[in-house]
């Protein structure tokens, strides 16, 4: 590792943040069965607890999003000062298009106006809790789609959809943005109505400045070359935010970059490339992920850590020699300078990083040691669903 790289990589990684989602606190599972856990939090408080206890230890988790409505209460204002008072903040909202009876055949896209407007009305609720709370991004993953070809008409879905998202960006104050989240299949198996970055992003265009889209890692199809669409979206100004997972078959949400840790490095390079790790770039580094089989707390510590690593990695990509190597046509010296960074042992870096925060090198091990596992194992009665059957 040179240090020329070592130096403005560790101020670098110094500055990185990444979101935590509520729900990564809640009891959750798969279609089947969600598993209970000891000691999970009860309510949107406690979750925000368990939240900050990853900011603590890895000191680049500072906010977290809530989805409404999993994350109701009756005072918003208080829930973000429980937030300040844990050193953490309130990020994103993701509004819920997809657990009402009345959204089985659509939402912001059904064909009766009424529905709209009760779809609608509900990011009005959501805009209301992004001002008692101080948060700037409302995110919205439409669910809507249909089952059959012919069950609805493709275009005018589009027009309907292209009508409600204007008036839910009419609603956003000037510091708001709307984020809008794509995926190309389910709940609906044959036409999703935002079923890729295409699709976001033509209706972002249409929106205007504060709308961008949201790239959920697990929401393509299989060998879609997703470090592309982060090129193509940050050329065009419009990449608002990441939902970091990992998919090996289909939305799995299991932790950022545990399949495949070469991905996320490849999608880190294009970041850094452009210089969007940098907190002035806008983009959102969230998670969307939930904990099934292992526990919440270290399984979000582990996923900030994969994110730090893969991050540290690409900030190593010697950019002079890449440059040189292209420009010759040099291919495999180029690929090798990739593969140099992606073959160096960041570990001791982000040691040292933390260390120079006051922070254990550890953070995984620091947390097992706290003992704040066990106590809210012998506290904490009747832990919350994430969400999902609730
Ligand atoms: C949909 C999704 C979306 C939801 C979250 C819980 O699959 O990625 O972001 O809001 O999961
Ligand atoms: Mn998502
Ligand atoms: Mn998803």
């Amino acid at each position: 590792m040179t240090t020329d790289l070592r130096t403005p990589a560790l101020s670098a990684l110094a500055g990185q943040t990444i979101e935590l989602p509520s729900w990564a606190f809640g009891n959750s599972g798969t279609r089947f069965k969600v598993f209970g856990q000891a000691g999970v939090a009860r309510d949107p408080y406690e979750k925000l607890e368990d939240a900050a206890q990853v900011h603590k230890h890895t000191g680049a988790a500072p906010r977290v999003s809530l989805h409404i409505p999993w994350d109701l209460v009756d005072d918003y204002a208080k829930l973000a000062a429980h937030a300040r008072d844990l050193g953490v903040q309130i990020g994103a909202i993701n509004s819920n298009l997809f657990q009402d009876d009345e959204y089985k055949l659509g939402s912001l896209t059904h064909a009766d106006a009424a529905v709209r407007r009760r779809a609608v009305e509900h990011h009005a609720q959501c805009i209301e809790v992004m001002r008692a709370t101080g948060s700037t991004d409302l995110k919205i993953w439409l669910p809507d789609g249909t089952n059959y070809p012919g069950q609805d008409d493709l275009r005018e879905r589009q027009d309907r959809l292209a009508d409600s998202l204007r008036q839910i960006y009419a609603m956003l104050d000037a510091d708001m943005r709307i984020l809008l989240e794509y995926k190309f299949f389910e709940p609906y198996f044959y036409a999703m109505d935002i079923p890729d970055w295409g699709t976001s992003l033509v209706h972002c265009l249409e929106l205007g400045e504060q709308a961008t889209v949201v790239l959920d890692t697990g929401h393509h199809a299989p060998g879609t070359n997703i470090e592309f669409i982060v090129m193509q979206l940050l050329r065009l100004g419009r990449l608002g935010a990441f939902d970091f997972n990992s998919r090996n078959y289909a939305d799995d949400d299991l932790i950022v970059g545990s399949a495949d840790p070469f991905q996320l490095f490849r999608i880190m390079n294009e970041i850094v490339a452009q210089g969007a790790h940098r907190p002035e770039s806008g983009v959102n580094f969230m998670l969307d992920q939930c904990h099934n089989l292992e526990k919440k707390i270290p399984g979000q510590i582990r996923s900030v850590m994969n994110v730090q690593e893969a991050t540290a990695k690409a900030l190593l990509v010697d950019r002079e020699a890449l440059a040189a190597a292209q420009r010759s046509g040099e291919v495999l010296d180029a690929h090798s300078v990739l593969m140099d960074a992606f073959s160096t042992d960041v570990r001791p870096l982000l040691g040292e990083l933390r260390e120079s925060q006051g922070l254990d090198a550890d953070p995984y091990a620091a947390f097992a040691r706290s003992g704040y596992q066990q106590r809210i194992e012998r506290e904490r009665v009747g832990g919350q669903q994430a969400g999902w059957g609730a």
